[in-house]
């Protein structure tokens, strides 16, 4: 799979022969199955490939907790929100560890989250989309943290060590997320006909933009070759995309919902579900920063970020304040 994944991508890879003593070392450490670990040598775009997918991965975590936080004041019972504010919370977590995991790299969190303010990062297509009924609430946590887990468990086997091991405590978070989310569903669906429709209805809203969360098709994936040789992704776009597909049908039809694809249909040669096609030119047009919430996103994160200035100034002084008392003060 992995060789089939080097080949699909839209780039040609180098082979171990083309390569310079270091990256040929490097390599075979990583064929071998070795974590990369921070101090490590390592060629330079590798660095650069992963300081994009982790702070993009950081940038999703952090953005994406904004159409939850829509529905917190209006969660229908005091439990229902208690575990919406926990799984907000964990997202947060989750852009915590992911920006240390950056941070490995050498580069500073501000400069990433001034990228991110400035609309030069990259985060998830799916978080520019609207949270428009509480279903969708139900819809986010079965089918978007569904996708994530999908895509993250084999993040958990990626050859760069902080990074690989950060995966491990937000996959495990992930999963509970995904579970409150088929929860919610499964209860609106056992509820009265309008709550049921409101569950298909978010299903319609959100079944598509979904199966964009896992990127562009192989064929035209650019970073997916030189991200399999480097095994920091171990299955293609397409293959996790035909995971969550397989994986979300029959929890639809146990929950009596019709996924919103007329070609949806069961493949018994290849034990795979055939689907129709994605309307790329609709998540070409979210990246370039059209979608219906890209602009309310950024700058709803960007004036949270201004009005925390006090809060980090605060902190930075303590800490500095602290390292004086004890003699470490660097000037
Ligand atoms: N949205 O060549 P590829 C979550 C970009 S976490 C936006 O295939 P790659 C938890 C891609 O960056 C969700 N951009 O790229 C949660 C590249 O552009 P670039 C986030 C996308 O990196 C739940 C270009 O298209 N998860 O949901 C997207 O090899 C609920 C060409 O694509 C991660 O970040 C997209 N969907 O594969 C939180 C997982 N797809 O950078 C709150 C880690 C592609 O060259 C609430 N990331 N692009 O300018 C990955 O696994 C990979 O980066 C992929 C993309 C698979 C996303």
């Amino acid at each position: 799979m992995y060789a089939q994944l080097v080949e699909t991508g839209a780039k040609r890879i180098r082979a171990l022969e083309e390569m310079g003593a270091d990256e040929r070392v490097f390599q075979e450490r990583i064929e071998r199955g070795v974590k990369i670990e921070p101090k490590d040598w390592m060629p330079e775009a590798y660095r650069k490939t992963l300081v994009r997918q982790i702070s993009q991965h950081a940038h999703s975590e952090i953005v994406g907790q904004l159409p939850e936080g829509n529905w917190v004041t209006r969660a229908p019972t005091l439990q229902r929100k208690a575990i919406l504010l926990a799984k907000i919370q964990d997202e947060a977590g989750h852009g915590l560890y992911l920006y240390s995991a950056a941070e490995t790299l050498g580069v500073s969190r501000d400069q990433l989250l001034s990228e991110l303010h400035s609309g030069k990062a990259k985060y998830s297509s799916i978080f520019n989309y609207p949270s428009l009924s509480w279903a969708d609430m139900g819809a986010i946590g079965w089918l978007v943290d569904g996708s994530a887990i999908i895509n993250q468990i084999p993040l958990c086997r990626c050859s760069y060590g902080p990074y690989a091991r950060a995966m491990i405590r937000v996959c495990k978070e992930e999963s509970f997320h995904a579970r409150q989310g088929y929860d919610i569903m499964l209860a609106l669906c056992n509820g009265t006909p309008q709550q049921k429709q409101m569950a298909q209805d978010a299903l319609n809203r959100w079944w598509w933009p979904a199966l964009m969360m896992f990127g562009p098709p192989d064929g035209e994936s650019v970073n997916s070759a030189q991200s399999a040789q480097w095994r920091i992704k171990l299955f293609s776009n397409d293959e996790l995309r035909q995971k969550m597909v397989d994986q979300s049908v029959p929890q639809a039809e146990y929950l009596g919902l019709t996924v919103p694809d007329a070609k949806l249909k069961w493949n018994a040669e290849t034990q795979h579900y055939d689907f129709g096609e994605i309307d790329w030119s609709e998540f070409n047009n979210i990246l370039q920063g059209n979608g219906p919430c890209n602009r309310d996103r950024l700058s709803v994160r960007a004036k949270a970020y201004e009005e925390g200035a006090w809060f980090r100034d605060a902190l930075a002084a303590y800490a500095d304040k602290q390292d004086r008392a004890s003699g470490q003060h660097v000037a």
